[in-house]
């Protein structure tokens, strides 16, 4: 029974047993209404109790019926249900209280909360608005400012918080469950609290016209945060019932939209690629000792990752000098936690004190259960790096490079244990980035595997299994999308042109500004390092090397493609540039020629689809849907188009093909259309059709 209705002296008790986060799916919903059905005509029950079972309050509405038509009785009916009972119910709440599941403790009386629960209103990362009622009642309980803040932001509050804002009326010392019976036996036969005959909050349009702005400034090309402040406005000056059925259409126009199908593609894709059948049933190795070897920005990020998920960390330089120096690195990003608050001072100390170490000595890896590598990114240091950890390391502990292009079967085989050596590469900086790519070679024990996934989850990143080859999944990709983007620069694009309709398509940053941010030596080294095996027809970013060639290696120089200086820490045009290109231009005999930005964008997603296509083809990553988790979370591709795969998907694969073969009429070196594209384009599917798993 997912829902079930019993009594406890007066008190009728409704129990919602929906595994794993008790999600209002129809049947949950059906028994509901049966339950405060049952509580209503109970004549022994003077007033209810709402529990879940299992590990969670309601975490939300059940978000795989999305797309499907909606089933009766809807959410907002349950709801409206709940809050008529004629006698006072509790919600006794525990774990996470999100989305519909906070919608549905808003439509009892009363709200008792263990001690650690998060409460959050996440519709609008899913391209939707809270849709049971949220809009309206929220509002009500805790002020406009403050429901506004929590709706758009969709940020989770801890008890406290909660408890402060008038959200619940009590944290619980102990089991919550016995916290709300005694509290509804308290307030047994008396009239209950309901929220909806609260008085809404005066309109504040100077409040409500700043967030409007700040949205189109920080989140272009977004829908679902502006209709929820509408639902919220709109509410404030009609009846509640009136304010319910507005946010109910609102509702219903975001769930049609392209937005919430490409945001829920992203929810179910990112738990998706922890589920690889031929890893669910191998245990990982314990993991308590990291190594970390090389602190430069992605070793102390890698430590400081370590050190925030409680465990224990060991890292190696090769001086005290050096050590020292990935020490403060280390301690600097702690430092940053504690500012913003993710941190207390003691822990950052605790943490530091007794948990990290740098030092300059192999021998201290000794106890480590898993090392990782991140060194200069050059094959024979690697080479070295393993062959030394292998004289170190106890038996059964994970060897991993942090690698981004080299060859890990190489890397495994510098040492007698390749069955231990995986590819960990993680993102910089790397105690912000949320992804990370686990690349076994050919020989990587399957308990390996599953330790680089396990170690994901304890450090709270998104992993995605990657095959061996230049780049892996995600910079394989990027070089391909970047060489269609500078072979529009030699024909004549300008990089801020590029970088604009790129961020106007609604990525985080354009390739331009993000070569600054990186490094230009960075574009340069992989140049040199593939110059020997480049083909003579592929086009040389002539006006990159130039850049270098003249220091100009972006942000840390000051100067790159952008000028960066106090006025504009971010950058500006730089008005030099146009003269460099145009001489490259004239070198290479280019007569330069206008791309309007639909067409920048068109071969910049065509690139990287394409590419896309074959990193599945090739077996490199597992289904389309890793290759748009490692753009969402590793490229700053929009997450409301849901990814290169599935926005091909909606664009339409034939569109894509023929895209391809327009550019390939003008060069037909670097477009060609990817056996997979087309194979799928021909008989009229889709890549969804190759993700197994969850409906997309
Ligand atoms: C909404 O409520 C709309 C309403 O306003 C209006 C309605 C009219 N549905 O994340 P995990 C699955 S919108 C279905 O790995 P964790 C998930 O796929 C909804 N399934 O665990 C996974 O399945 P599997 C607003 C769901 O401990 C399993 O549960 N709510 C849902 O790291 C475990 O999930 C949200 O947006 C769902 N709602 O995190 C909350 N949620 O094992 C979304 C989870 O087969 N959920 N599953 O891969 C979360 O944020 C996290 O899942 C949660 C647990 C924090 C709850």
């Amino acid at each position: 029974m997912t829902v079930s209705y019993h009594r406890e002296g007066v008190v009728g008790v409704i129990t919602i047993d929906n595994p794993p986060v008790n999600a209002t799916s129809q049947a949950v919903r059906a028994g509901l209404m049966d339950a405060v059905g049952a509580l209503s005509g109970d004549p022994d029950a003077t007033a209810g109790v709402i529990l879940c079972t299992g590990r969670t309050w309601i975490a939300g509405a059940d978000i795989s019926e999305f797309g499907k038509p909606p089933a009766r009785p809807h959410l907002p009916d349950v709801i409206a249900a709940i809050e008529a009972c004629a006698k006072p119910v509790v919600a006794a709440l525990h774990g996470t209280a999100l989305g519909g599941g906070l919608e549905v403790a808003l439509g009892a009386h009363a709200r008792i909360a263990a001690p650690g629960t998060r409460f959050g209103l996440p519709e609008v990362t899913l391209g939707l608005l809270p849709g049971a009622g949220g809009t309206q009642r929220l509002p009500r309980l805790i002020g406009l400012s403050a429901a506004l803040d929590i709706i758009t932001s969709a940020r989770r509050i801890g008890a406290d918080e909660a408890l402060e804002l008038g959200l619940v009326d009590h944290v619980a010392e102990g089991d919550p469950t016995a916290a709300a019976m005694e509290f509804a036996r308290e307030i047994a036969g008396r009239a209950p609290r309901r929220t909806a005959d609260r008085p809404p909050p005066r309109p504040d349009p100077a409040l409500t016209d700043r967030m409007r702005a700040e949205f189109a400034k920080t989140a272009p090309g977004e829908i679902a945060q502006a209709r929820a402040i509408d639902a919220v406005v709109e509410g404030l000056s009609v009846p509640f019932d009136q304010g319910i059925a507005q946010e109910r259409e609102k509702f219903i126009e975001l769930m049609a939209s392209p937005q919430r199908a490409a945001l829920i593609h992203a929810f179910f894709a990112e738990r998706a690629v922890a589920h690889l059948p031929e890893f669910d049933d191998v245990a990982p190795r314990p993991v308590e000792r990291i190594g970390v070897i090389g602190g430069g920005t992605m070793g102390a990020g890698i430590a400081a990752s370590a050190l925030l998920a409680g465990l224990d960390v060991t890292l190696v330089e090769r001086d005290a000098e050096a050590a020292g120096k990935a020490a403060s690195g280390v301690a600097k990003i702690l430092d940053s936690s504690v500012t913003r608050g993710k941190l207390s001072a003691d822990r950052r100390g605790a943490m530091l004190g007794d948990a990290f170490r740098a030092v300059c000595d192999d021998d201290a890896l000794a106890q480590a259960d898993l090392i990782i590598e991140a060194v200069f990114e050059r094959i024979e240091v690697k080479d070295e790096v393993f062959a030394r950890l292998d004289r170190v390391a106890k038996r059964g502990a994970v060897l991993a490079t942090n690698t981004s292009y080299l060859d890990v079967n190489r890397i495994a085989g510098a040492t007698r244990r390749p069955q231990d050596v995986i590819g960990l590469h993680f993102f910089s900086p790397a105690h912000v980035m949320r992804l990370l790519e686990v690349v076994p070679a050919d020989q990587t024990a399957p308990d390996v595997v599953a330790t680089g996934f396990a170690l994901a989850k304890r450090l709270r990143k998104i992993a995605v299994r990657a095959g061996v080859c230049d780049g892996f999944i995600g910079n394989r990709i990027l070089s391909h999308y970047r060489a269609a983007a500078d072979a529009m620069v030699l024909d004549g694009a300008s990089p801020c042109q590029i970088d604009r309709a790129l961020t106007d398509f609604g990525f985080a940053m354009g390739p331009y500004a993000v070569s600054d941010l990186a490094g230009l030596d960075i574009g340069y080294l992989t140049r040199q390092r593939k110059a020997a095996t480049r083909d003579p027809r592929d086009r040389v970013p002539v006006f990159a090397d130039r850049l270098y060639e003249l220091g100009r290696l972006g942000r840390k120089t000051g100067r790159g493609y952008y000028l960066y200086d106090e006025d504009s820490p971010k950058g500006r045009p730089d008005p030099d540039l146009a003269g460099l290109l145009q001489q490259v231009r004239a070198e290479l005999g280019i007569s330069p020629r206008l791309f309007d930005d639909d067409e920048i964008v068109a071969r910049y997603m065509a690139a990287m689809v394409n590419e896309g296509a074959r990193v599945v083809g090739d077996g490199i990553a597992a289904r389309p849907l890793d290759v748009d988790v490692v753009l969402l979370n590793g490229y700053g591709f929009p997450r409301w188009r849901g990814g290169p795969m599935h926005w091909a998907d909606a664009r339409g694969l034939a569109a894509v093909v023929a895209d391809i073969e327009r550019f390939a009429a003008q060069d037909d070196h670097f477009w060609h259309v990817a056996p997979l594209l087309r194979e799928l384009a021909s008989k009229n599917r889709r890549f969804a059709d190759l993700n197994q798993g969850k409906p997309s």
